[in-house]
């Protein structure tokens, strides 16, 4: 799907892209999340490594790169194919899924059915629309414009926008941009603000007026012009800032999450992500003894029961329970 910033000129970039191809394939055709995450791994490693691989045993010295994978690189070097992809791209099933899956709020269910009714394109999809739930008829309507990465510069006018009216709402909010905007990339795939307020704690009774609220007056000044889904703690939908003369803008997709205000900072750690750095620092705590997710962190006993949350006052308060030094979140991309 859509590639991250290329900041530095990455010189494996050819056997990155044929193993993400091979992880979307195996995530959106045959659903083995094992295997996506696996040549996901390997291709972020690949995207670090300063110098051009000549060889399959060269790519074998590195961290998630095994036989199968050192093997694939070097049919590529010796071939310039993959014999592999060549056939999972021959066959209309597979490609129609891939396509289908790009619409968001398309998941590889979904995109299956569709295939087996025969809808092979997300052209065909168009003919279809009654088939499509809301989240999905929105996605297919905006789904040029949900392709296209959002600009830095725009990310900030989208922030600015958001935040003002949240703060004219209540000053007592605060709302973060997380997700690839705090880690710096120059470009972000969608918008994702977690917001919090001090009358909201995991003990207090739920606040279901926080979040609505927000939502409501970015609706009144045609910020956010569609829902994709709203509950109490998590909305999900489309913004887009105002045309002017000089600009046109495109429709982006924005994700609002309300959290209690105990539960800031691993909510924001684990919004930061990114989801591969999340992945690995969830397996630290585990080996260190501590299970973590996006609400809390806590010690797991001998007998593997999660005891009570521990007290957290900022991120680095996380990565010293787990014994890790502390990342920026700059340096939380892998
Ligand atoms: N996240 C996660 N695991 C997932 C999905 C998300 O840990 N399966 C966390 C880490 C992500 C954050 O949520 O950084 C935001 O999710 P996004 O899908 O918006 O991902 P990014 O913001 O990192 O990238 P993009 O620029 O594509 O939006
Ligand atoms: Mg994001
Ligand atoms: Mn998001």
């Amino acid at each position: 799907s859509k590639r991250k910033d290329p900041t530095v000129e990455n010189p494996n970039k050819d056997f990155c892209d044929f193993l993400m191809e091979l992880a979307n394939y195996e995530k959106n055709v045959n659903r083995q999340m094992h295997k996506y995450n696996v040549y996901r791994k390997a291709a972020g490693v690949l995207a670090k490594h300063p110098e051009r691989i000549k060889s399959g045993r060269e790519a074998k010295g590195l961290d998630g790169i095994g036989d199968k994978i050192g093997k694939k690189i070097d049919e590529f070097i010796h071939t310039g194919k993959l014999e592999k992809l060549e056939k999972i791209r021959a066959d209309d099933t597979n490609t129609a899924i891939t396509e289908l899956t790009k619409v968001t709020g398309i998941g590889p269910a979904a995109a299956q059915k569709f295939v087996q009714d025969g809808i092979m394109s997300i052209e065909d999809l168009k003919n279809h629309t009654d088939k499509l739930n809301h989240h999905q008829q929105i996605g297919l309507k905006h789904y040029e414009d949900f392709e296209k990465r959002i600009p830095r510069e725009e990310m900030i006018e989208l922030q600015d926008k958001a935040f003002s009216e949240i703060n004219s709402i209540d000053t007592e909010y605060t709302a973060k941009v997380c997700g690839s905007f705090r880690r710096g990339a120059a470009s972000s795939g969608d918008i994702d603000i977690l917001l919090t307020h001090p009358s909201y704690t995991s003990t207090s009774k739920k606040m279901p007026d926080l979040l609505r609220r927000v939502v409501a007056r970015l609706e009144e000044i045609s910020f956010v012009t569609d829902r994709l889904s709203l509950g109490d703690s998590k909305f999900m939908g489309v913004c887009k800032l105002e045309d002017t003369d000089d600009a046109k803008h495109c429709y982006r997709r924005i994700d609002i999450r309300l959290i209690p205000h105990d539960q800031y900072y691993c909510a924001l750690l684990y919004f930061t992500g990114s989801d591969m750095f999340n992945k690995d620092m969830r397996g630290v705590a585990l080996e260190k003894g501590f299970t973590l997710n996006e609400y809390t962190i806590r010690p797991v006993g001998s007998t593997g029961v999660p005891g009570e949350p521990l007290p957290v006052s900022c991120e680095e308060d996380i990565f010293d329970y787990v014994d890790m030094t502390f990342k920026k979140p700059s340096e939380r991309n892998a």
